[in-house]
């Protein structure tokens, strides 16, 4: 039973998300994802949600690649996870290329290309933009 183990935040799920789980869930048998709680996002990656953390571990549990959803409270809970799921390979997309190397100590670290022309960052953009239009047209 190989384990895949990776983390993100996930909100406004979108295909380049899916593409991710996809190709990590292809290299073994079972998918655990660590999705970002709200508070990890807000103080950690100054990064605020639209879409609350419980509705996007929903998200992810309903995806078929995905086996099991746990929570990221920490950047330093990796360890852990590996050691506590026995993790075989350690996946995230390149855009965090080299940044978590120091795992290969416990398990393999592999980095997918990103899906490219797609973001949970341009979707928001995409939204403020057409809500901005609605409010000059109206
Ligand atoms: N991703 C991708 N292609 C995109 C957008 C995202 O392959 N067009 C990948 C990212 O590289 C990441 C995963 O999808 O591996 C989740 O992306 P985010 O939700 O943006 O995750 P992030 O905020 O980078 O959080 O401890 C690690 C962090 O929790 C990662």
């Amino acid at each position: 039973m190989k384990t895949i183990l990776t983390y993100g935040t996930f909100d406004l799920f979108h295909v380049g998300h899916v593409n991710l789980l996809r190709r990590a869930r292809e290299l073994g048998d079972r998918l655990i994802v660590a999705v970002s709680t709200d508070e990890f996002n807000l103080i950690e990656k100054n990064k605020t949600t639209i879409i609350p953390f419980e509705h996007r571990v929903a998200v992810l549990e309903s995806c078929r690649y995905v086996d099991l959803v746990i929570a990221e409270n920490s950047w330093k809970q990796k360890t852990e996870d590996i050691q506590k799921y026995q993790v075989d390979i350690f996946v995230m997309g390149d855009d965090w290329q080299g940044k978590f190397d120091e795992l290969n100590e416990q398990c393999e670290v592999v980095y997918l290309p990103r899906t490219k022309q797609i973001s949970s960052t341009a979707i928001k953009q995409a939204m403020q933009l057409l809500h901005q239009l609605d409010r000059e047209l109206c």
